[in-house]
């Protein structure tokens, strides 16, 4: 088993898309002997010292040109003679079987060029493992070389702050708005993002566009100081996917954004931070699964059914479980 698994981290490092593939099927299985593989995988990548990739999680409700953005700024890249990998986390997925897999149209030229790698959400009923998937394909992605990873996700909730906690950077895409009003955009994600690109900057919608980039600049302002921004940041521009406009720009931003936060020590500070919340997600979600499998799961139907008849009350029963839960 411990030579296979080397063998795999090898042709991963070696940028092997199949072997990328393959080792991402693997994080992402539930069984538990595939989970320990998966482990082993990881450790034996993230001693072998990689390189970094630069990580950009990007959220933007439906239909604002997540897809649309992803291709145009992913083949921008590519030109430039970057390796992009693309990954989502939707937790809606577990029905469809990944929402950016049907999105491939939208993504023809970046699905087809060697120089990317797109892999749709883990199916996934919890919003937990799907992060957890994505956060460790993350890690494969970059120990098989690619410069910069996209995680996208549809910005419908809680995935946003998960995206973020394992990106570098955070950008919010947005579209124009008709009225003046900010875009019920809540103010968590406005705290969260780094850069708020307003797609759509062109034709009848450019001055709308201009509109609604004014609006987000003046609401970034009035948000606290954040230690990690340097001057001018968190900052919202105008880009246009189907012209592919601004796009350019937006990269040179994320750069600048980026080089700061390295010379500052932030950007090592957040992985640090990041490594710190997943190791406590891992044990949270450790500890729930715990309470679906026996013995627990029959102890929890026996004190549910003796709290219900009133023989026991919910916080000593929860009491006596946990105490049960401990002793083995
Ligand atoms: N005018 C204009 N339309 C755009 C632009 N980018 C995307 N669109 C259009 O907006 C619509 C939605 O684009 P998608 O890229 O599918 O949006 P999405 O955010 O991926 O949508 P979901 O996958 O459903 O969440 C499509 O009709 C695109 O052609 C742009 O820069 N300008
Ligand atoms: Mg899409």
């Amino acid at each position: 088993m411990a030579d296979d698994i080397d063998d795999l981290a090898d042709r991963v490092t070696t940028g092997d898309r199949r072997a990328l593939a393959r080792a991402i099927t693997l994080v992402e299985s539930g069984r538990d002997d595939h989970r320990t593989r998966a482990a082993a995988l990881i450790e034996a990548l993230r001693t072998r010292d990689g390189p970094q990739a630069l990580r950009i999680g990007l959220s933007g409700t439906p239909g604002v040109g997540k897809s649309t953005f992803i291709e145009s700024f992913g083949m921008m890249l590519i030109a430039r003679g970057l390796r992009v990998a693309v990954l989502a986390v939707d937790p809606s997925s577990a029905r469809s079987g990944g929402s950016i897999l049907g999105d491939k149209t939208r993504m023809e030229r970046l699905s087809r060029d060697p120089n990317a790698f797109i892999r749709p959400s883990p199916a996934q009923s919890h919003l937990g493992g799907v992060a957890r998937r994505t956060r460790e394909a993350v890690a494969l992605c970059e120990a098989a070389g690619f410069d910069v990873v996209l995680i996208e996700t549809v910005g419908v909730g809680q995935s946003e702050t998960v995206v973020a906690e394992m990106s570098d950077l955070f950008v919010l895409l947005l579209a124009p708005a008709g009225g003046d009003e900010l875009q019920g955009v809540k103010r968590g994600i406005m705290e969260i993002a780094d850069i708020i690109l307003v797609n759509k900057a062109d034709g009848d919608l450019k001055a709308a566009a201009e509109r609604t980039r004014a609006d987000y600049a003046g609401a970034l302002r009035l948000l606290r100081k954040r230690p990690q921004d340097p001057e001018g940041f968190p900052k919202a521009v105008c880009i246009s996917s189907i012209e592919e406009r601004g796009l350019t720009e937006a990269w040179d931003d994320m750069c600048h954004l980026t080089e700061w936060r390295r010379e500052t020590g932030h950007f090592d500070a957040r992985r640090a931070e990041q490594a710190r919340y997943w190791f406590g997600e891992e044990v949270r979600q450790a500890l729930l699964a715990q309470l679906d499998k026996e013995p627990v799961r029959g102890i929890m139907e026996d004190y549910g059914a003796r709290v219900a008849s009133g023989e026991v009350t919910p916080a000593i029963a929860a009491h006596e479980v946990l105490r049960l839960i401990r002793g083995g």
